[in-house]
């Protein structure tokens, strides 16, 4: 079994901590945040999803317009082509929209535990691409050569795909666009070239033939990337028969690359397992979790605006000791302890 120690202070980020975008604006959830240390502070950039104060028999949800305003649409509840039985979507006839529409933001912190809004530098990345007018998600932030690279979900109309910025201040961002067209999402980049190359793990999502599957590519630039492969399926009858994804960056140990990722099964339950990838050709698999390693076994984590999900997108790594932190029922944002030994060692 893996040791894995959730904060004492759990929930570390609550909807009631973040100031909405507008006053008629409520934040449902607090979620799945990039993680990375910048000038000695643990920082968290946390998808913040918001959407307007609901009105009995009115679904209202925000998207972003022409000039980057925030305009509301809203159907009446009693429309027979209206299918609201997933929370996080609002699908009229063929048409999908999103219940709630995320952005980034920005908090730090001295201990890893108690974020705060940051008082040097600017805190909100809003959505200002067409690719982005359903809004940003679970972005990843990895650090290669001292540059800060964040990898997000753009969701719009026009599908959903991987965006990615760079920074290396924090302050001035660099837009590379859109890297990974749709439908794919929850891209890692490795943090060092293997090889000469790039690698990066992503997820498209097949429609008939295929499914929810992690695949890894080359690149000589992380922008244009190639030679795809499809690195891991779902298991059927498993914790993660459903749609699987990778979390952070992969981390290196002596033994392999040590991914965490995330696996659903068919009734939408959310868990984390760990697969080890051959140091030298991460298009090997050494090792897979058999049972996850970690469960939606707190109450945090299994009610609120998406029940029974833990989601991972950011660690910072001290030696041994992974600090973990996550989404819990797409709510709140909650950390854990994880030593990367004792993960290794379930996967013996
Ligand atoms: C999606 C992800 C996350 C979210 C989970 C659970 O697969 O992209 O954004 O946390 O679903 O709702």
């Amino acid at each position: 079994m893996t040791s894995i120690i959730r904060f004492k202070e759990n929930p570390i980020v609550t909807p009631q901590s973040i100031q909405p975008s507008r006053e008629d604006m409520i934040v449902e959830g607090v979620l799945n945040p990039g993680a990375f240390i910048f000038q000695d502070k643990t920082y968290l950039l946390l998808r913040v999803a918001e959407r307007p104060k609901q009105e009995d028999g009115i679904v209202s949800f925000p998207v972003m317009g022409d000039e980057n305003t925030i305009d509301i649409l809203k159907f009446n509840k009693d429309d027979p082509q209206l299918d609201l039985s997933d929370p996080r979507i609002v699908k009229k006839a063929n048409t999908f929209y999103l219940t709630t529409m995320s952005h980034l933001r920005l908090m730090e912190s001295a201990d890893g535990i108690h974020f705060t809004t940051p008082s040097t530098l600017p805190s909100i990345i809003y959505p200002t691409k067409a690719a982005e007018k359903y809004g940003m998600e679970d972005c990843r932030v990895t650090v290669i050569d001292d540059v800060y690279y964040l990898t997000y979900t753009q969701v719009s109309a026009g599908g959903v795909c991987v965006g990615m910025m760079s920074t290396s201040d924090w302050i001035h961002f660099e837009h590379l666009g859109t890297i990974l067209p749709p439908h794919n999402k929850d891209c890692a980049l490795f943090p060092q070239k293997v090889g000469g190359k790039y690698f990066c793990l992503h997820r498209p999502s097949g429609v008939d033939l295929g499914g929810n599957y992690v695949w890894i590519s080359e690149s000589n630039d992380l922008v244009h990337w190639g030679k795809h492969n499809c690195l891991a399926m779902t298991r059927k009858d498993h914790w993660d028969s459903n749609r699987i994804g990778a979390g952070a960056s992969p981390i290196w140990t002596k033994d392999g690359w040590l991914v965490i990722y995330h696996g659903a099964n068919h009734t939408n339950r959310y868990c984390l397992g760990a697969i080890l990838l051959d140091l030298q050709d991460p298009k090997q698999i050494l090792a897979r979790s058999e049972d996850p390693i970690m469960e939606p076994d707190e109450l945090y984590e299994q009610n609120g605006f998406f029940g029974e999900v833990v989601f991972t997108n950011g660690h910072v790594q001290f030696g041994d000791q992974l600090w973990m932190y996550y989404g819990a029922s797409d709510s709140v944002v909650c950390g854990a302890h994880l030593s990367i030994k004792s993960i290794l060692k379930s996967l013996e």
